[in-house]
């Protein structure tokens, strides 16, 4: 069969929605603050947080054509505004298990940011991602998507199909900076500096 014809109709066409995110019927994974134990860096407020309710964070709906040399996956996420202490709703965060695989990230509804890590040296950026833009997430970098904005961040990640998520390394070790709400906006700051002062957990 050609490739073409390999490709089932429903994954040669998906509609989506701006305000659901939803793609086609496509089933969401739906992450709440309960399933993001260790994410935040403020475990005081996170704790405080979870104890008025688990809330919906964020959710995003993967579609895979097709796999092997070539092809390519892509994934919309939403993520719900609000903050847990000062730290800004976020993503996981992980890398790609095939650590050479990049990813785009295209901007559709909201205003938010992107964190880049690279693995070998921990440099970072923090890169807005707002509707009609673009971000690119090269490959041996752990990416996390923060909603810095009052409505909720809509975007579409593509990425290699061979790409896979490995959340491993962030579970273990967490990104090197946290993103927070200041008096003149959003800013990067580093995780020891941001938990110094506050009381142990
Ligand atoms: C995205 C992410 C999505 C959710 O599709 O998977 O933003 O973030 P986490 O996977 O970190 O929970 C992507 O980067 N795929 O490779
Ligand atoms: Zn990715």
């Amino acid at each position: 069969m050609s490739p073409l014809l390999q490709i089932k109709p429903e994954d040669l066409f998906v509609d989506y929605s701006l305000d659901s995110a939803a793609l086609g019927a496509r089933p969401m994974v739906k992450r709440h603050l309960a399933d993001l134990r260790g994410s935040f860096s403020d475990g005081s407020a996170y704790e405080a947080a979870l104890a008025q309710g688990n809330p919906l964070i964020y959710e995003v709906t993967a579609v895979e054509p097709a796999n092997g040399d070539g092809q390519l996956h892509y994934g919309l996420g939403i993520i719900q505004p609000g903050r847990i202490g000062d730290e800004y709703h976020l993503t996981k965060g992980h890398y790609h298990s095939h650590r050479a695989a990049a990813e785009i990230y295209i901007g559709l509804r909201g205003e938010g940011a992107m964190v880049l890590e690279d693995e070998t040296t921990g440099e970072t950026r923090l890169v807005p991602l707002v509707a009609n833009s673009v971000v690119y997430v090269p490959g041996h970098t752990a990416h996390r998507t923060v909603n810095t904005g009052a409505e909720p961040l809509v975007y579409l990640g593509v990425y290699p199909s061979n790409a896979g998520h490995d959340y491993g390394a962030i579970a273990e070790k967490n990104f090197r900076n946290v993103v927070i709400a200041t008096a003149s906006g959003p800013a990067l700051v580093e995780r020891s500096a941001h938990l110094a002062g506050r009381p142990t957990r």
